[in-house]
């Protein structure tokens, strides 16, 4: 089953919006297997953003990601990864379709509220970073026979 590494970045928890982000990702169907309230420090910063680390911006999105507390996530489902980022939306929130997450809740790529996995390979990279296998769980969902085929 595939995963994806979800983060509400800091803007989204200071702008309380943890439970109408979550609250998206729950009701598409996805399923929650890891949740972490954490404050990113600049060395897990730069291991997450390191295919970054020279464009021009990875200064301030350093800055940006390690600024408050975050909530990091494992999702698991069919398509994992292209279903949470079509919830989330295009990266630059004023081109994100309306009723994606950064197309109702952004207006800046700098401020874009989430993270997603961008491919299969990288969702089991980032979870493996985020959680140690013991903080990931294992568990039947009642509801599955109505959300998988
Ligand atoms: P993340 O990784 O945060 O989910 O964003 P995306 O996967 O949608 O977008 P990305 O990897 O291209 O960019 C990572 C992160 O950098 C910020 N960013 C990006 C920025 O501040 N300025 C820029 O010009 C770009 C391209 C936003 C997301």
């Amino acid at each position: 089953m595939e995963k994806t590494l979800i983060l509400v970045k800091p803007d989204g928890v200071q702008r309380g919006l943890i439970g109408e982000i979550i609250g998206r990702f729950e009701r598409r169907g996805l399923k929650l297997v890891g949740m972490k309230f954490i404050q990113m420090t600049p060395e897990l910063a730069g291991e997450h953003y390191g295919v970054h680390r020279e464009r021009p911006f990875y200064k301030s999105l350093v800055e940006y990601i390690t600024s408050g507390p975050v909530v990091a996530m494992a999702w698991e489902g069919n398509n994992a990864v292209a279903a949470a980022r079509a919830t989330m939306g295009a990266t630059k929130p004023v081109e994100a379709a309306p009723g994606t997450i950064r197309g109702d809740l952004g207006m800046e790529i700098g401020r874009n509220l989430v993270h997603g996995s961008d491919s299969p390979e990288n969702g089991v990279n980032e979870v493996n970073l985020f959680f140690r296998p013991e903080e990931l769980v294992t568990w039947s969902r009642a509801t599955d026979s109505w959300i998988i085929e």
